[in-house]
């Protein structure tokens, strides 16, 4: 550390130099990313909230009042009218708090000690974190040839000591929808807590809705759904971070409070302790300025791009893995490696796609820093790379 004082101006030059090497959104290149750049009437309102602390609400009234209204639209979104939950970092801390709900749920009402979830093969990694802090066993459950949770294997895997089923609303890699109605079903006739990991589609399944996509059930209508992760920071347009973990009741908080004596609330239930108010108040401003009509128009328009690529590569003659269900597209060249076409596309002009495991594709997330501009300069280099 230096001894004396360094001038700001001094500091934000060598900070300027420092974040040139970071990739920048708004150059197109970053394609294989969930996030994009926040919304900049977002970043306005955060900069307003920066010192707030929701680890201690009693001190900020208003801006806790914020999250639970946040919370309850997003709830009121995904067809629940009183929802309970918060606004977290990100989809990894939304689907700790669900898993640990679960488990302290089977714990208590149960009498389960060594509890297991079933998740699939396609659940994001935040899971095996979860699973790990809180001692759980994985149990996965075999996905179909569409690449989403295989019904009759699912049935197998149900056991007495299983605490929650996991599935997902726009898996990671390839953006599908589980059979999440039926998964309710069976959540339903076995007594099963039932997450739905929406972090990536929450945010556009029920605007894509609104403007006449049809999607199968899956939010609360279904009554087997205990909870729902949701990210801000992905389809959102919050700024990072902002995670959203919705639940049916309340006592799924209260199964994970413990004390907290000396602060001006006496329990907490989030993972963290001292906590931003920022990103609730920025999710909040986006759901008003953007209403469901913005949001539509949205996810309509990065629709619109996914098919357009989607169109473009079959053209050349890359092969789609799946049709694309939301904003994501997963395909490969008929002979090349997707890591090898991954290495030429860096190469040739800086694009960053990122490389699916299950299977092995090239995976492009069409978030909305993505334009079509940036789609045909694309498309000109894997039509040469072809
Ligand atoms: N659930 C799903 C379905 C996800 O896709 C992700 C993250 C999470 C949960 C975890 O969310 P947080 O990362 O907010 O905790 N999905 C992306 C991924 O791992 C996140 C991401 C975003 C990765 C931008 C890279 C990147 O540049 O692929």
């Amino acid at each position: 550390m230096n001894d004396l004082p360094i001038t700001k101006d001094e500091i934000l030059k060598e900070l300027d130099s420092i974040q040139a090497e970071d990739l920048k959104y708004s150059d197109g290149r970053i394609l294989g990313s969930m996030c994009t750049e926040a919304h900049p009437f977002a970043k306005e309102v955060y900069m307003r909230f920066l010192d707030s602390n929701l680890g201690d609400p009693g001190l900020f009234k208003g801006t806790k009042s914020i999250e639970d209204e946040t919370v309850k639209i997003i709830g009121r979104l995904l067809h629940l009218d009183n929802a309970y939950g918060n606004i977290v970092t990100g989809g990894t801390e939304a689907n700790i708090m669900a898993m640990r709900a679960a488990r302290n749920h089977a714990r208590k009402y149960k009498g389960i000690k060594n509890g297991e979830i079933i998740i699939p093969k396609s659940a994001h990694f935040s899971f095996k974190k979860a699973a790990d802090m809180m001692n759980l066993k994985i149990v996965e459950v075999d996905i179909d040839k569409n690449y989403k949770i295989d019904i009759a294997s699912l049935r197998e895997k149900i056991t007495d000591n299983t605490v929650a089923i996991v599935a997902i609303a726009g898996t990671t890699e390839l953006g599908l929808i589980d059979p999440i109605e039926e998964i309710s079903e069976i959540a339903c006739e076995n007594n099963i807590y039932f997450h739905v990991d929406a972090a990536f589609g929450g945010f556009s399944i029920p605007f894509l809705r609104n403007a006449g996509y049809e999607f199968p059930e899956f939010d609360f209508t279904l009554k087997g759904v205990s909870s729902i992760t949701v990210d801000p920071h992905k389809m959102g347009l919050a700024p990072i971070p902002a995670g959203g973990i919705i639940f049916r009741k309340k006592e799924y908080l209260e199964v994970m409070a413990v004390d907290s004596p000396y602060l001006t609330v006496k329990t907490q239930s989030t993972v963290v302790g001292t906590r931003g108010g920022a990103s609730s108040a920025a999710t909040y401003a986006l759901l008003k300025y953007f209403g469901k009509k913005g949001y539509s128009e949205l996810a309509l328009n990065l629709m619109d791009n996914t098919h357009f690529l989607k169109e473009s590569l079959e053209e050349i003659g890359y092969e789609l893995v799946v049709e694309p269900e939301l904003n994501i597209i997963a395909f490969n060249h008929p002979t090349k490696s997707a890591d090898e076409l991954s290495k030429e596309l860096e190469e040739i002009n800086g694009w960053k796609v990122s490389v699916a495991q299950c299977p092995k594709a090239i995976r492009i997330v069409l978030m909305n820093h993505v334009t079509k501009t940036h789609l045909k300069e694309l498309m000109k280099d894997l039509k040469e790379l072809f």
